[in-house]
């Protein structure tokens, strides 16, 4: 009847308001994480983070770590996002492992996903696949990539 359905939208809007408020503050909640997470040296472009947490290792190793963290090597599918990784070689003055690379066919890079890369930022005279070993990608402290051998040591960096 009439009363009962009029108790239930009442019931409705207060439940919306409820939620309402619980969105504010997980929003707000997030700006303070974001905060935090930028104050922590990371660089952010749009909803993509990109951190390191300093540790070194070869390109397995920091796909496992960064796996294992919930998040993956990075991929920077456009200038945009390219810059703001180069960010991160910049200040730490190392070279890192992107994502990319082209294990599974010679001079095919792929993400790690498969799919076929859509943006490329080569230094000049790259890749070489020098002494035939270069399956992975650095990126150099100017933001160009390298092709390197998977196995070298570098800073870990991720993408969240
Ligand atoms: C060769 C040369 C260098 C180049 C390196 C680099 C290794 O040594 O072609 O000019 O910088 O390869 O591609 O990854
Ligand atoms: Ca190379």
């Amino acid at each position: 009847d009439r009363g009962e359905s009029s108790a239930s939208v009442e019931a409705v809007k207060i439940q919306i308001s409820s939620l309402d408020g619980r969105l504010s503050s997980l929003q707000s909640r997030l700006d303070t994480q974001r905060k935090a997470f930028l104050f922590a040296s990371g660089t952010r472009i749009g909803n993509t983070f990109y951190v390191t947490n300093k540790q070194e290792g070869n390109y397995f190793e920091g796909k496992t770590m960064c796996n294992k963290a919930g998040g993956q090597l990075p991929s920077p599918k456009n200038a945009a996002e390219n810059e703001a990784l180069a960010v991160l070689s910049a200040r730490y003055k190392k070279q890192f492992f992107l994502g990319i690379n082209d294990l599974q066919s010679e001079a095919f890079f792929l993400y790690p996903d498969g799919t076929t890369i859509g943006y490329a930022n080569w230094e000049a005279r790259e890749p070489n696949n020098d002494k035939g070993v270069e399956d992975c990608v650095e990126m150099y402290n100017t933001g160009k990539w390298n092709d390197k051998s998977c196995q070298e040591i570098r800073l870990i960096v991720c993408e969240f």
